[in-house]
Formats: C-alpha cells, structure tokens, sequence
C-alpha cells in the first residue's frame, strides 16, 4: 500500500466530521439544505422548520460516508457506489465482459473466468468456439465477515443465470475467483457465514433438477431437487451441499455460527405457475451446522461430482422446517442477534423466529414454536433491513410503500397483547425489491440511511424509450424519521445492495508488482530471461511470439513489433508508473483487444495475428499531455503462398 492511498483516508476521516456535524448543525447549512431539497425538509412541528433532511448532502470534493456494493442484476457486474451521495464511483466486471479494462479478453481474466468451470461446462461452451459464459444474473453482493461484522477482506456474489459464485477482492476491487456449482441448478440466494467468520458462503440454488442431471430423468419433477451449497470463503471450494425437500430462494445465517436459513417458495415441488402457488404454506428451511459437519466426520453422506451430498429433506437430522405463509421470499437476520424476519411476498405478513428456539426443533419440538410474531405490514413484502435500534423496515412490493415497524412491538401483538408494530410507512417510486439499511446486516447496524431497489422508476425520469431504469432511491432513517431524499436510475438491475462504513474498506491505489493475479506471467518471463518490469523484448518459440513491453507515460517500450501471419501472440505489458490514479491502456486496432494496465500491474492478452499489415496500438486510458501520441505498431508480415 502506498503512503498517498494512507493519505487519501486521513482526508476522508477528517472530512467526515465536517460534512455531517459541522456543516449542518447551525441554521445557515439547513437553510441551505432544505433549499437544495424542496419545500418537504421545512414541515417540521410546530412551525419550526424540520431537521434538515438536506444533511445527506455531499458537495463537489466531499467524500461519501459510507461504500455502497451493488448488484447489477442481468448486467453480471457490482457497482461500488456512494452513500449518502448514491454517485456511482466504479464497475467491478464479474460475469459480464468488459470494453474498458479487457475483463474476458485478457488471460487474467479468462484464467478466472474459466478455472471453475465444471469439465461439461468447459466441453459444452467449446463445441460453440467459447471458453466461458458471457452473461451472468448477479442478485446478490456480500461482504466477508468476522465476528458479526464486515471485514472489508471479499465480495461474494451468485449468478443465477449459470450456476457461478464469485468472489471480489477488496484491496484492489477485482473478481479473483469464479466457480461452478455442481449438482444444482441456478445459484439464487447467497450469504456469508457472520460468526465467527467468513468461512462458508451459503448459495442456494433455485430451480429443480434431477440428480445426475444427464437426460435420464427429464419430464418427472418428483425426482428433481434442490440443493443447498456451502462454499469455503477462503479456498472457493465447496464444502458440502444438502438437498431439500421444495426449492430455495433467498437464505441468511445467524450471528452465532450456528444456522443457515432459506425461504422456499415451491414447497409444491411443482413446475407450472399453477403449482407452485397451489398451498396455503411455504416454508422455511434451516441448517444445523454443526450436525452437518459431525455428518462429515461420520461419513454419513453420498458423494456426487466430488462434493459431500447430504440428505436434509423432511425427517433429516441435518435440516427442519418451519412452515410459513404461501411463498416467502426475503431471508433477514436482525441485528439484535435473536430474531430472523421471512418475508411473506403472497402472504401479507412477515414471519419473526426466535433462533433461541431452534435447538429445540431437533429435539422434536414443534416446528412453528420458534415463530415469535407474524404481523401483517401490507401487500407484498419483499425484504426486511434493520437500524439496531430495535425496528424492522420491510419492502412492500405490491403498495410500493417501505414500512416501518418495532419488532418487540409485533412480539407482543403475537402475544394478544393491544399492540401495533406499525409505526410509520412511506411511498416509494415504485414497486421496491431489496432494501438495505447502513451497516444494516451487521451487529453494527447505525441505522442511518436506507436504500430501497425498486424495480419501476415509470415517470421518474426523462422518458428513455420503452426501457426503463430502476430508481434506487435513499431514504434518511436517522433521527426516528423516515424521509426519501433521493431518486437514483441505475441500469439492469440491482437486486440488492450492501451499504458498508468508509473506513472498514481500504483499497490500495497503486498495485504491489508481486500480486497474484499476473503470476502466470512472471513465470514466463523467468523462462523467457526476461525482466518483466523493464521488459522491451520480443520472444520468438515457434510459432508462439511473446511480446514483453512495459509502459511509463507516455510511451511504451516498444514502438513496433514484427510477427508472421499465423504466429499466435502474446503481448504483456507491464504499467511502470507509480502514481495514483495513472493507469494505461493497451488497445490494438481491428483486433477487438482492449485491456487496462494499472500502476504497477502487469495485463497479458493471447490472439492469432491472422491479418497481413500494419496495425497501431495504443494506451487507450487518457494518461498525459502526450497521450495521443502513446501508440506503436505491429507489423504482420503475410504468409509466404
Ligand atoms: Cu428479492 Cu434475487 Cu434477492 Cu431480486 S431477489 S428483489
Ligand atoms: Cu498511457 Cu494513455
């Protein structure tokens, strides 16, 4: 890490307190604020005008309190936001490809994106010319944990278009690895272990599929399952999976180590609409861990594709299930350690169980004697997040409305006591999924801010043609109100989003020249007897030609190359500045190859030089007063006829 990235953090602390405390205690920042809102931050009581829900306010060269991590749905990416500014600071490509930074074309990235993948996989995508998927759903960014908080060590992410899990690493927001999950269909829910750390990474895997899934069994749905996965956090191997009876949605763990949950909506086991909505209850799933990891030391389970296979449908000792209104479908685990919320999405209510009561589900108890409270909150609740000082604040879909409610309060009215947990709702633009609350899924949630994803913005924004954005939109939750401060349209579509305190996410600036994503390539220039980092040389093997440049702006260290039609290539180039926020860029031409280089990395990309002639590459990231002129030739001699 460099002594400007330390600098840079000082700053934000130091900026920190003048932003929330200093600028906007006295009446001339809330005049200003409530300017800058509208009339709605002046209605306050009494005629004095409101706190000023201005306070969420950045100004140009202000720093944000808080990273946001979101999902971009079908986009395949995370997007790292600002909060409260809801401005956008960085894409992370992950299941996506990528134009700017080569994510999918240079060797760094296909090694991630290909070394997971299932050998079928792998055989399937090569019949059709490719090495990895190009698309990816991502639902759901987690951070790593370590006793109940984040760590600010990784990003985990699903893809439940094809089965992936990612993960993200936090000091330099690259996706470092991708795996496929055997066995299972379509990875949705995803949640890290919060206690004692991150440890396993819960995935569920939605849909039904029989198991092998190889053609032998095709129109029979009672013999298809689902599957849930615990991943090791550290290795990104999977430790053991269990099937379940019905299917799995969204899942969360407690914050003792103890449990992992998951909402099923198709306790049907059904495959039409029909069917999947014909009862009256749902369920949700619970894993004993520790039973699961005797099982491992008992050998009590079936081995398929190399994974340790439990059985945890109806009667297992490794599962229970406790049953819920029709379809739930967000899994929320309260920061107050004891209470987890199933939302009821068809059902009206949200379920609240005691997971102090779950040790006695596996000793015979009554599966529903762990239900605590079940208020009935609106018209489809979706999600649930929490501001730590006791209150649940839940989506309702179908209302397009966020409601506030006191969990203590729905504990007692659960009890026949004359009690209403709702203390306030609040209408949203439109039709919200995910919520999430600062610091929200954490034991140190603050309970300043709450994003809600919604899922239409409609009239929103200026009309774009028939598709639409979402509208993210913030609302303030300090101070025991609740006020939407602002509209953000994002692109397809974030799912959820984690909103994590400035100072547990400490990213470098400049790249440390021994980072493991480039080992390959300095393997190879060590056979090459190339210096890797002053390289300027050109490797002849064959018809394989290694081309080894670094770059210190403006120039690279080559300002031509020679092959032969026909040679396969390998350029590395290696970006020798040191200087924040000075990345290069190699891009060459009619080539479709674009990768970025930042300070001090090293980035590779492989092609077949097929077409005779003369062809420029340039730094194609804007870099200094002589960028334009950051450029080189290669020079493709034809094949002799
Ligand atoms: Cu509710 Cu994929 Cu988390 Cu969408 S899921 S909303
Ligand atoms: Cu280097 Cu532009």
């Amino acid at each position: 890490m460099s002594d400007d990235s330390k600098d840079t953090k000082d700053t934000t602390a130091a900026r920190q307190g003048l932003t929330r405390r200093g600028l906007f205690a006295g009446t001339a920042g809330t005049a200003l604020a409530a300017g800058a809102i509208g009339t709605g931050a002046l209605t306050g009581l009494g005629g004095t005008p409101a706190k000023a829900a201005g306070s969420v306010e950045v100004k140009p060269g202000e720093l944000d309190d808080y990273y946001g991590f979101w999902s971009s749905g079908q986009s395949g990416e995370i997007r790292i936001m600002g909060v409260p500014s809801m401005r956008e600071f960085m894409r992370i490509p992950v299941f996506n490809r990528c134009s700017a930074t080569g994510w999918g074309s240079t060797n760094e990235s296909l090694k991630i994106l290909t070394e997971g993948l299932l050998p079928e996989t792998r055989e399937f995508l090569a019949k059709r010319g490719r090495v990895t998927y190009d698309n990816g759903d991502l639902h759901h960014p987690h951070m790593s944990f370590t006793d109940g908080t984040y760590d600010g060590r990784y990003i985990f992410a699903n893809d439940k278009a094809n089965t992936r899990v990612a993960r993200i690493r936090c000091d330099i927001m690259k996706t470092d690895k991708i795996i496929e999950i055997p066995n299972t269909s379509d990875i949705h829910g995803l949640r890290p272990q919060k206690y004692p750390r991150t440890g396993y990474v819960f995935a569920n895997g939605e849909h039904r599929i029989p198991l092998p899934n190889d053609g032998m069994i095709l129109d029979d749905p009672t013999q298809y399952h689902s599957i849930f996965t615990a991943i090791d956090g550290d290795t990104m191997d999977v430790a053991w999976q269990v099937i379940v009876d019905g299917n799995l949605d969204n899942c969360d763990a407690d914050y003792e180590g103890k449990w992992a949950f998951s909402t099923c909506y198709n306790s049907e086991e059904g495959v039409t609409l029909a069917d999947m909505a014909a009862n009256d209850q749902d369920w949700v799933v619970v894993f004993n861990i520790r039973a699961i990891e005797e099982g491992i030391a008992n050998g009590d389970y079936t081995e398929h594709k190399g994974v340790k296979v439990f059985d945890g449908r109806h009667g297992s000792k490794y599962t229970a299930y406790i049953p819920l209104g029709n379809s739930p479908h967000g899994c929320n685990m309260a920061p107050d350690k004891v209470h987890l919320c199933i939302n009821g999405k068809l059902s009206p209510t949200v379920t609240v169980i005691d997971v102090t009561k779950l040790d006695a589900l596996f000793d015979g108890a009554e599966p529903r004697s762990a239900v605590v409270a079940e208020p009935e909150l609106g018209l489809g609740p979706l999600h649930t997040a929490f501001d730590g000082r006791g209150n649940a604040y839940t989506t309702l879909f179908l209302d397009s409305q966020i409601v506030k409610w006191n969990i203590d309060k729905a504990i007692q009215a659960f009890d026949g006591a004359d009690a209403d947990p709702i203390i306030e709702k609040v209408d949203v633009q439109y039709q919200p999924g995910h919520n999430h609350t600062s610091m929200g899924e954490t034991l140190e949630a603050d309970g300043q801010y709450l994003v809600t994803l919604n899922k239409f913005s409609k009239d929103r924004f200026l009309n774009v043609g028939p598709l639409k954005p979402e509208n993210d939109q913030l609302i303030a939750i300090g101070d025991d109100r609740m006020e939407v401060v602002h509209d953000g349209p994002t692109f397809a579509e974030p799912h959820d989003c984690i909103i994590v305190r400035a100072d547990i996410v400490n990213p470098v600036s400049i790249y440390d020249r021994m980072d493991p994503m480039w080992e390959e390539a300095r393997r190879q220039a060590e056979i090459d007897g190339v210096d890797i980092d002053y390289a300027a040389d050109v490797i002849r093997d064959g018809n394989k030609v290694r081309v080894w440049m670094h770059s210190v702006a403006p120039q690279f260290s080559l300002d031509s190359f020679e092959v032969n039609q026909g040679d396969e290539v390998t350029v590395y180039v290696t970006n020798m500045d040191d200087v924040d926020d000075l990345t290069h860029g190699f891009t060459l031409g009619n080539h479709g190859i674009a990768m970025e280089v930042g300070p001090q990395a090293t980035a590779s990309v492989t092609f077949t030089a097929d077409r005779p002639g003369v062809h420029w590459y340039y730094c194609q990231w804007f870099c200094h007063a002589l960028h334009m002129e950051m450029r080189g030739r290669m020079l493709v001699h034809p094949k002799a006829t």
